[in-house]
């Protein structure tokens, strides 16, 4: 099951809890987290935090046992919905961020990887292991990854199946940010607190312009980022905080 709560702020938590199997995700599971990010996606949410149950874990990956005697059409399925439901949570409006505590291995780090940030706990563990059963990533790891930490780091990271540690994941740029242990929901609403600040429209404008523009040349990139920032600078957030600023006063940002 996937437990879904708000925090003050209008941050919505949603915790992978199937704590026996270490919160792999099965087809339910998945099916489960893609309606609660629909819920989170229609609901006034202003940032979401994804975590899992317990102490073990994130998320341990695929159900393997899932998997085992499938055919490749059921996989191929599998990893449409796989790759369909992280999709979604990265091209949510509203900031995401993945609490890594424990383990996060294969479709567990992918799923951490579709959101917009990563923040790990000290003893968080965290790769793709794949190739040692066989497989090889099938949730967005092959592409996001390389995007993330660079070809030369992902492709080592994929090839090897080895398992990272919160500080190397740090330096890399896996992680964003290693939290002191604690609990995960209020670890993510202070990270994503700060940026909560400022008003939703600025903050979806500059990610889709960063991540849009990494996914083309630079000059269409320039393209975008012309046309996103315009659309920032005719909002009503964008008339009130430069006003602020001008009357040396704090702005009172809208979501507008
Ligand atoms: N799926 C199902 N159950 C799992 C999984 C998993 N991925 N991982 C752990 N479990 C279960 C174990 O079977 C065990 O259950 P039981 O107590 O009933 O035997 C329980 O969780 C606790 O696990 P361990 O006893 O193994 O705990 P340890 O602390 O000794 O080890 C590890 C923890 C290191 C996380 C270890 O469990 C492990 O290596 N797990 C597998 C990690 C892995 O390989 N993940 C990648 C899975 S493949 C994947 O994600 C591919 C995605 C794309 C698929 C596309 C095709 C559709």
């Amino acid at each position: 099951m996937i437990q879904e709560s708000t925090l003050p702020g209008g941050i919505a938590v949603l915790t992978l809890d199937r704590q026996k199997a270490l919160n792999a995700l099965s087809f339910e599971q998945l099916l489960n987290l893609g309606q609660a990010v629909e819920r989170v996606s229609a609901s006034a949410a202003r940032g979401l935090v994804i975590t899992g149950a317990g102490a073990k874990a994130f998320c341990a990956g695929a159900d393997i046992p899932e998997l085992v005697g499938r055919t490749l059409r059921d996989e191929h399925e599998g990893a449409r919905l796989g790759q369909e439901v992280f999709q979604r949570i990265g091209q949510l409006r509203i900031p995401s961020v993945a609490v890594i505590h424990g383990y996060a291995f294969g479709g567990g780090l992918e799923l951490a990887l579709a959101c917009t940030f990563r923040v790990a706990t000290p003893a968080a563990r965290m790769g793709l292991p794949e190739v040692k059963l066989g497989l090889i990533p099938g949730y967005g790891g092959t592409q996001r990854l390389p995007r993330l930490v660079g070809e030369g780091r992902a492709l080592e990271l994929i090839l090897s199946g080895r398992t990272v540690k919160a500080d190397e994941a740090e330096r890399i740029g896996l992680v964003n940010q290693i939290a002191e242990e604690g609990e995960p929901a209020a670890i993510g609403a202070a990270y994503l607190a700060p940026m909560l600040q400022h008003g939703l429209h600025a903050l979806d404008f500059a990610r889709q312009a960063v991540q849009r523009g990494m996914q083309t040349s630079l000059e269409l990139g320039l393209r975008i980022e012309r046309d996103l920032s315009t659309l920032a600078y005719r909002s009503a957030d964008a008339t009130e905080g430069m006003q602020a600023f001008l009357e040396k006063r704090p702005p009172c940002f809208k979501d507008a």
